[in-house]
């Protein structure tokens, strides 16, 4: 869809994970914008989001978790799985908290304690899964259907923490195996996923929070049996290509009453922390089915796409910063 325009923005991207942000920001605006979007991003970081969306306008970034094994003291523990396909086991791992022992204590968090996002690193492959607590070791049932090379975070509230705190860990886990990994994930607006058919409206923008909105449908009729899953009409993670920096994209609009049914439409609120491609993935409730529709975004669809110097990623002006 935005092919020619996309492959200048993935140098951006790539810019942007090793220069950070504001390189590319001095790229792609003006000097005095620039100036403005440090004036306004620099005390964010300890600031609560919402807040500093209403103060700032809107220009704010959900933070990047998930790069890590470790965040604020909580460390992920070694992830056992299976080491090849087609062995049913089980994937387990523990936590610990800041003074080194084993973190006991979790604060529900959309309904469950802690949340499993594993994703391949090309992002061809992704479940969002739920693992029993036995005290010590968090777990389920696992079995690889494809190798590579798997990220697997561990999304969660601490219970033993001051105040409310958004930890997500992180970790690689090796499968063994050939596989041909997915080399390009063009703009995906679609998704076909058991019967439904999924689109996704709206575009990804950094500085500025801008809405996502998912329509279902199934043999061309929009679906209003979308069922409350896990306390909201449905959940995105966004991961950004390249590093897989985990953003969790909040639904807009109250919580659901349980019992109750919506759709076809659900609206949710992002904003890109860089210029880049990221990686959608929906769940949605029918019927007591859960099912996953995936998107891929960059954050070009707003910017304009004059193929001027300044959209250039190696472009004469402005890009000494990071042109190394
Ligand atoms: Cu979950």
């Amino acid at each position: 869809m935005n092919t020619p325009v996309r492959l200048s923005a993935f140098g951006l991207g790539l810019a942007a994970l090793f220069g950070g942000a504001y390189a590319v920001a001095a790229v792609a605006v003006p000097d005095s914008a620039v100036e403005d979007r440090l004036a306004d991003t620099e005390p964010e970081h300890d600031m609560d989001m919402e807040t500093d969306m209403e103060d700032h306008g809107g220009h704010a970034a959900d933070p990047v978790r998930g790069l890590s094994i470790e965040q604020d003291g909580y460390l992920m523990s070694e992830v056992a799985a299976p080491a090849q396909t087609g062995t049913d086991g089980v994937l387990a791992f523990g936590i610990t908290a800041p003074d080194g022992t084993p973190l006991t204590e979790y604060t529900e968090s959309h309904e469950k304690q802690l949340h499993l996002i594993v994703v391949r690193a090309d992002g061809a492959e992704f479940r969002h899964v739920h693992p029993e607590f036995d005290g010590e070791t968090w777990s389920l049932p696992w079995s690889w259907a494809q190798p590579g090379t798997y990220r697997v975070f561990a999304d969660f509230v601490p219970g033993d923490a001051a105040e409310e705190l958004d930890v997500t860990l992180s970790q690689t886990v090796e499968v063994a195996g050939d596989y041909a990994p997915r080399a390009d994930n063009p703009i995906t607006r679609t998704a076909s996923v058991d019967g439904f058919e999924v689109t996704l409206a709206g575009d990804l923008a950094t500085g500025t929070t801008t809405e996502l909105t998912v329509e279902v449908t199934r043999d061309g009729e929009p679906v209003t049996a979308l069922e409350p899953y896990l306390g909201a009409w449905g959940h995105l993670v966004a991961l950004r290509e390249g590093d897989l920096g985990y953003l969790h994209v909040h639904p807009e609009g109250d919580d659901p009453v349980p019992g109750t049914t919506s759709g076809p439409a659900i609206t949710f609120a992002t904003a890109a922390p860089t210029e880049g491609t990221y990686l959608l993935y929906l769940d949605f409730q029918v019927d007591g089915q859960v099912h996953t529709a995936a998107f891929v975004l960059d954050t070009d669809g707003t910017a304009p796409a004059a193929p001027t110097e300044s959209a250039t990623p190696h472009g004469h002006d402005g890009t000494d910063a990071h042109d190394d």
